[in-house]
């Protein structure tokens, strides 16, 4: 039995059946710079406290699963070095070994699921990247979303990912893929993409519905919700793809692979976007943090 490592608000919200909305720490550790990563992630938790639910960043820390971060834990995670990045196949050597790591998506989810929390809002999920036919890069978050039963918020697949194999990948697994308010699944800095999402829905609590009756169909597996970035904070597409190719130039020319290759392009195109694709970064987290507060408002409302 895994010996959970609540924090004080997450203990008390479960306590009391309040909403909670899962987040994760690769986003914090590798995802952005510091110091932003650690202003963002506690931003972050604010957004979802004021939307009224409660957040728990989740993350391990000298072998203990944490589900829910104190605010001194938070900011070291941010700051400390050689932090691992975790995924469904090294969290829990992580902890058998007393290791300190940072959750992907996928070990979020598993963790989440662990805790008894049905909802998370990140960023973007990892999926196929460019040139997959041959270097067999599929991120383990699209397993991940076919095999635990958990609603993942992210602002639809980064540019740097091949958005179209993608989604086939999620349709052969069987996910939901609901775009929020629009019918074209958003490109994580654009609002929009040239496909179309599989599902479309305009109101959390529907979202809500659906996780429910997956749950009564036994059908295993979570949702993904595509959740465009709002206009105002977006990068053009056109204006992306340059930089977005020549990050992929780059990091195939200095051999990057495996688990590097995510944190490397997002550093890459934080360096030729001049920071702009960070603040954009910033503002769809912050977006789908607020959403994941309804939907995990709604589906307390169910339960
Ligand atoms: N979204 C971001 N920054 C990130 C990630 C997502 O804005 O750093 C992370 C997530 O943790 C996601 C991971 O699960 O990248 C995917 O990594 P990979 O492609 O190696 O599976
Ligand atoms: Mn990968």
């Amino acid at each position: 039995m895994i010996d959970l490592q609540f924090s004080t608000e997450v203990k008390a919200a479960k306590e009391a059946g309040g909403a909670i909305v899962a987040l994760e720490s690769t986003i914090i550790t590798h995802g952005m710079p510091y110091p932003q990563n650690i202003e963002v992630a506690a931003q972050v938790e604010q957004d979802i406290r004021n939307a009224g639910a409660t957040p728990a960043t989740i993350a391990v820390i000298k072998g203990r699963l944490h589900v829910g971060l104190e605010p001194e834990q938070l900011s070291g995670l941010g700051q400390a070095k050689g932090v691992a990045k975790l995924s469904r196949a090294d969290m829990a050597a992580c902890m058998a070994t007393g290791g300190t790591g940072a959750t992907t998506v996928a070990a979020t989810m598993i963790a989440a699921h662990h805790a008894g929390i049905s909802v998370f809002a990140t960023g973007g999920i990892g999926g196929v990247h460019k040139g997959a036919e041959t270097s067999f890069d599929i991120s383990a978050d699209l397993h991940e979303l076919a095999q635990t039963p958990v609603t993942v918020i992210a602002a639809g697949a980064k540019a740097i990912l091949d958005l179209n194999k993608t989604l086939e990948v999620l349709e052969t697994l069987g996910v939901p893929v609901i775009a929020f308010g629009q019918d074209r699944f958003p490109a994580f800095w654009s609002a929009q993409s040239t496909l179309d999402a599989p599902l479309r829905m305009d109101d959390s609590a529907d979202i809500a519905k659906s996780h429910a009756m997956r749950r009564a169909l036994g059908l295993p597996g979570g949702q993904l919700v595509a959740n465009p970035i709002p206009t105002q904070d977006q990068i053009p597409a056109s204006e992306l793809a340059p930089i977005i190719a020549q990050a992929q130039a780059d990091a195939d020319t200095h051999n990057i692979s495996g688990k590097g290759v995510t944190p490397y392009l997002l550093q890459r195109i934080f360096e030729r976007t001049e920071g702009r694709s960070l603040i954009a970064n910033i503002a769809l987290v912050r977006n789908n943090a607020r959403l994941g507060a309804k939907i995990a408002q709604d589906l307390q409302k169910i339960a």
